[in-house]
């Protein structure tokens, strides 16, 4: 029958002409179709109502059916906290009761706020984004950088709700961190982008704390730290100049002059300076010794702390180029700035500028590793939501066994992104409060370029499969999924490239002298006979097991190669850390458990779906690098045929 053309696949599916009695016009048994519903596979189904209403429809005159045809239900999120199983069972089993009590509180107060106040703030962002004015009606250069009301909400929230404070403060010990890193993540999919200052102000505050609070920074620390929205102030992190963003210490040119007063100027040119509109800064640059010269390279580089206004708003020497016109984080004002004599404090050590930066770098990577695993818990939920609410080819697309599949898939990697941070923003805390051993210190080094660089990658794919699964609505602007696309396809560029850390992976091996690979594998190994006793996880169990062998196998086999060899490998080896450790990891401060995703599913009230989840996840090739260097992936040989393939025939 022409009029109902129905997928081959669909053969016990028909389109049922026949209708309350009689045959329906061709027109009707379309606009059946396009609704979506199949009456004859639908009735037994929750489709009931909405069958209803199809049939309702078609008693109306066609013009205004046309119309009606064209809604879906919108897919929604409800209480993000109270909706979060997993968040919720991380808690429930690792934070002592006194401390989940009152957390518990108010995550779900929280979660209301976001729902209720916060959530439409970030859409507003998205559509009012910054705007530089240069000039004011008379002709002076005031570069102001306009951002919407909505905007400057967010700050006022994240200091209320001490998104920051939360992590100083050291209210719970040791959990403060992992509580602070829960309402990030909560926060972070309807921050409208203020995510990234956030993460920047956080830097700063782990800094300054670390050079332990020099009386010349306690009103920035208290302001960065502060639950006062009138105090509150938030930084950039300006690294990025012309030359390029990765290699910094050859990229910086920007110089700083001493002054007679022990402050400096710094004279320079910031190419990429992310939510310029903070309220502070830190920055690297050249000091230039009485002659003019200064050191190239790493050891020439220096920390500097600076005000970007004075307290009348007016710019500290500082010229606003132009504003960043970026694929995504559109609602973050970034910038181009010359520094043309900024004053400015410096905070390190001269010529320790990259190492003293690197304690920023390391909190701004965990933030970007909650927003992946919080962009992907929202995508997956919506898409979940959406499977409840669409019909095609007559039922729901719940009820659709593939859709199922694919949604599935993306619930098993946002499950272990989810406690790969949980267990990261863990070991912070307890460094942050002595109570870390020295392997667990090691372990964090390591987790978080691992942790970054892997979910980075997972939110970029699951963003994209997730719009996918909303079919031509996903690639509607309107909707809001493609500025959620388009925010997720920074996280595997920003703060590090996914190539540059796994450089800091080999980075961490180096400086440690193999130290952190012997953590990493005495931890998992030891773990592993502690999962053994829950029988369902023994196909997971013995596919790690593998893995570490493979990984072992591999390490004492590139302990002789060349440099090069490490190079080639150093993706598909970080890619192998990230797996395998997110199938096992310790838990608690002296108690061990098993594992992360096995560690969850052993619980005594685990669930079904945990083991599945660490069945599933156990399945994916854990060890890449031990596949790829049995391949040949790594030699001289395969690197040549990478340029050749690469280039071709074309003239280098
Ligand atoms: O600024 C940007 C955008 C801001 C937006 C932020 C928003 C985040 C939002 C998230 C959520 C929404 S993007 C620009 C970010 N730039 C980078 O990430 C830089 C990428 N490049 C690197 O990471 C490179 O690997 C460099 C710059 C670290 C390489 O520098 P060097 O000087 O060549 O490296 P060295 O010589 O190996 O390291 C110098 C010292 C060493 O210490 P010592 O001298 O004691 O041996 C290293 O061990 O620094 C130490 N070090 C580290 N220490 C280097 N990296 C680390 C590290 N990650 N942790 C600890």
């Amino acid at each position: 029958m022409f009029a109902c053309r129905l997928p081959w696949w669909r053969s016990s599916a028909t389109c049922k002409l026949w209708q309350s009695g009689h045959f329906l016009p061709w027109d009707r048994c379309q606009m059946l179709s396009i609704k979506g519903i199949n009456t004859t596979v639908g009735q037994d189904q929750q489709a009931s109502m909405k069958e209803k209403q199809v049939l309702e429809d078609l008693e109306m005159p066609f013009a205004r059916r046309e119309m009606e045809t064209l809604f879906q239900e919108q897919p929604e999120t409800g209480n993000q906290y109270l909706e979060d199983t997993l968040l919720r069972s991380y808690l429930k089993t690792h934070l002592p009761p006194k401390v989940l009590e009152e957390v518990h509180q108010d995550l779900e107060r929280f979660g209301n706020r976001l729902l209720t106040k916060i959530q439409h703030l970030s859409w507003e962002c998205e559509l009012n984004p910054p705007v530089l004015r240069q000039y004011d009606a008379w002709g002076r250069r005031v570069d102001h950088i306009h951002t919407c009301s909505a905007w400057r909400k967010m700050k006022e929230i994240s200091a209320e709700e001490g998104l920051i404070a939360e992590a100083y403060e050291r209210k719970y010990s040791n959990w403060s961190r992992l509580y602070q890193a829960v309402k990030l993540y909560l926060f972070s999919s309807s921050s409208g982008g203020f995510s990234c200052p956030l993460a920047m102000t956080d830097g700063a505050a782990k800094v300054i704390e670390s050079l332990g609070i020099p009386e010349s920074l306690k009103n920035a620390f208290d302001r960065l730290t502060s639950r006062d929205p009138e105090r509150f102030w938030t930084s950039g992190q300006w690294m990025t100049e012309r030359r390029g963003g990765s290699d910094v210490a050859n990229g910086t040119e920007t110089v700083a002059r001493k002054q007679p007063d022990g402050t400096y100027r710094l004279y320079g040119f910031k190419w990429f300076t992310s939510a310029a509109d903070s309220d502070v800064t830190l920055t690297l640059a050249r000091i230039a010794d009485a002659e003019g010269q200064c050191t190239q390279g790493s050891r020439g580089l220096s920390l500097f702390f600076l005000r970007v206004r004075d307290e009348e708003g007016k710019l500290n020497s500082i010229q606003v180029q132009r504003l960043k016109d970026k694929l995504g984080t559109r609602q973050m004002a970034t910038a181009e700035l010359w520094l043309q004599g900024a004053r400015a404090e410096l905070i390190s050590a001269e010529g320790r500028g990259v190492a003293a930066i690197s304690n920023m770098l390391n909190i701004t990577r965990i933030h970007n590793v909650i927003y992946a695993v919080a962009s992907m818990r929202r995508m997956v939920t919506l898409s979940r939501d959406y499977a409840r609410k669409r019909v095609a080819f007559g039922k729901f697309l719940k009820d659709h066994p593939l859709h199922m599949q694919t949604i599935a898939r993306m619930e098993v990697q946002v499950r272990g992104a989810f406690l790969l941070v949980m267990e990261i923003v863990r070991l912070l805390g307890l460094a942050e409060t002595n109570l870390a051993s020295e392997q667990e210190q090691l372990l964090l080094r390591l987790l978080i370029p691992v942790a970054k660089l892997y979910t980075g990658k997972q939110a970029s794919a699951v963003a994209v499969e997730a719009m996918e699964s909303f079919g031509g609505q996903g690639y509607m602007e309107d909707t809001g999924l493609p500025v959620m696309l388009r925010d997720a396809l920074v996280l595997s560029i920003w703060e590090g490239t996914t190539n540059i850390l796994s450089l800091d992976v080999l980075r961490s091996l180096t400086k440690s002298q193999g130290q952190v690979m012997a953590v990493f594998l005495s931890t998992v190994q030891k773990k592993l006979e502690l999962a053994s006793g829950t029988e369902e996880l023994s196909p997971a169990l013995q596919r790690t097991r593998e893995a570490i062998g493979s990984l072992r196998q591999f390490l004492e086999a590139s302990g002789s190669e060349q440099a090069l060899t490490m190079e080639l490998a150093a993706r598909d080896f970080s890619y192998s850390l990230a797996r395998i450790y997110t199938g096992r990891a310790t838990t608690g401060i002296t108690e061990p458990c098993n594992a992360l995703l096995m560690e969850h599913a052993a619980r005594p009230d685990a669930s079904s779906t945990d083991v599945c989840a660490a069945l599933r996840w156990c399945n994916q090739e854990l060890c890449p690098v031990a596949v790829e260097s049995g391949r040949g992936s790594y030699g001289g040989r395969a690197a040549l045929q990478d340029s050749a393939l690469v280039f071709g025939n074309s003239r280098l």
